[in-house]
């Protein structure tokens, strides 16, 4: 076996562990360890009662969706969800909002002369914690610092063997 194999295939090993490591301090994010939000949505020529909603990533959205005078839609942008509801009838919409980032509901029944401006907007806050982007951190630099102490040694050794 060649010396610069061996230096290769050691450096390869290396990266693995370290990604394997690095793969069993930072967990994935769990959907299900999210909360559990019941949300009352008014519809009505020509708003979303309330008009924005906050939860978190990963948390369980419940939205009992009702309209107070005529015929509404709700679409929600991102999610690609879609109902449509009639006065007296309440309409259910569950997801877990697994998509971090702020998203429009629209209406989507043709309501009237300002049915183009019944807009509501969803935030979906990240819930990345910080512990988890420390030791995203630590992971990346400790790789670094034996990639170049790796790459160090490897130099030595061209040399030693060019000599
Ligand atoms: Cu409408």
């Amino acid at each position: 076996m060649h010396w610069w194999f061996a230096a290769r295939s050691w450096r390869w090993l290396i990266a693995f562990v370290l990604l394997a490591l690095g793969l069993l301090v930072v967990p994935l994010p769990k959907v299900s360890e999210g909360a559990t939000h019941h949300i009352t949505l008014d519809a009505k020529q020509f708003e979303f009662a309330p008009g924005r909603v906050h939860v978190n990533q990963g948390d369980r959205v419940i939205i009992t969706l009702t309209a107070s005078d005529v015929v509404h839609g709700f679409y929600l942008d991102g999610y690609g969800l879609e109902t449509r509801v009639e006065p007296g009838v309440s309409q259910k919409i569950e997801f877990v909002a697994d998509k971090a980032g702020k998203f429009r509901y629209r209406c989507a029944v043709n309501c009237g002369s300002l049915h183009p401006f019944m807009i509501g907007e969803l935030v979906v806050d990240s819930n990345t914690p910080f512990w988890r982007a420390i030791a995203l951190v630590l992971f990346a630099v400790t790789g670094m610092l034996v990639y170049l102490w790796q790459s160090g040694k490897t130099s030595q050794e061209v040399t030693h063997g060019t000599i």
